[in-house]
């Protein structure tokens, strides 16, 4: 029932492909409210999300051509990005961004907005919007900093080059670039780890990680003991605990 994404499942698995690559996978509106609403709908079964591009490129960004956006830029963010960016933050599941190429402007934060970024290593990451007078947005000026420090950030924004998948990587700005050819594998072995995994759990974790910047260290605390008050009723901690002692693999049921 999508026009401008394809949705796939298999395996506890979901992937979510942006599928304008004639544009390279440019954001129009259509395309945001498919995505948010991908996110937001995703099956309670799904234990791992991932988000790639069709065709050569991940993501251009917002749809230049789009001028409706471009007449009402605050109400488009408020409207129609905050709401994808914040299902994806808000997603049951892991998210996994496969930055299969270029990710521009709010394509690139789209993907930082996942909780693992992996590229391949003919990708890069552009906060492109200096270069047509903008302030980079979804996102991207909460995320970045806090990831590779404000000297990077800003020199990214403002030179607004290409930072590639390896630099990327080097700086922590995302998990790890891997050369093209190990790339769809690679990302479907994280995938298939992580949608066996403690999803419950997970989801603590990215809960936590989410809220340490703008904690206290007591506030973190409490954080932390009330998580893993919730952790240790898990299903999934009896499993663990069972598994290490008779030696054996766990065989999490996400719950
Ligand atoms: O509206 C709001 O609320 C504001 C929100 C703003 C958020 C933003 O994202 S602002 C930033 C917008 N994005 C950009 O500025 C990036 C624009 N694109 C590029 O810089 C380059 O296309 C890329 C670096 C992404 C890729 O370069 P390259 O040389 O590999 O490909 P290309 O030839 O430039 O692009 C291929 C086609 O896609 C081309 O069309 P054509 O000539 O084949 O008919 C190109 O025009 C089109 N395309 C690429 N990006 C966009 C786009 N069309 C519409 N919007 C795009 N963003």
């Amino acid at each position: 029932t999508y026009e401008t994404i394809k949705f796939t499942t298999s395996d506890a698995i979901a992937t979510l492909t942006l599928n304008r690559p004639q544009v390279m996978n440019a954001l129009s509106s259509q395309m945001r409210r498919e995505i948010t609403d991908a996110v937001q709908t995703l099956p309670a079964d799904m234990r791992c999300l991932v988000i790639t591009g069709a065709g050569r490129g991940f993501c251009s960004g917002q749809d230049l051509t789009d001028r409706a956006a471009a007449a009402d830029l605050e109400g488009t963010l408020r409207g129609e990005y905050e709401p994808m960016l914040r299902a994806i933050r808000a997603c049951h599941a892991p998210v996994i961004a496969a930055v299969n190429g270029v990710a521009a402007g709010a394509g690139a934060n789209l993907a930082l907005a996942a909780d693992v970024v992996i590229a391949a290593e003919s990708a890069s990451f552009i906060q492109a919007f200096a270069r047509i007078g903008l302030v980079p947005d979804a996102g991207g000026t909460f995320i970045i900093p806090r990831a590779v420090g404000a000297a990077r950030a800003l020199g990214m924004m403002l030179f607004a080059e290409p930072v590639s998948a390896r630099q990327a990587a080097d700086w922590g700005l995302i998990w790890e670039a891997l050369p093209d050819d190990a790339f769809a594998e690679g990302v479907a072995a994280r995938a298939r780890h992580l949608a066996q995994g403690p999803t419950a759990a997970y989801r603590a974790i990215r809960e936590a990680v989410g809220a340490s910047f703008g904690n206290d260290l007591d506030a973190q605390l409490a954080l932390e003991a009330r998580l893993q008050g919730e952790a240790g009723r898990t299903a999934d901690f009896a499993e663990g605990v069972a598994a290490f002692l008779e030696k054996r693999p766990a065989r999490f049921a996400g719950r």
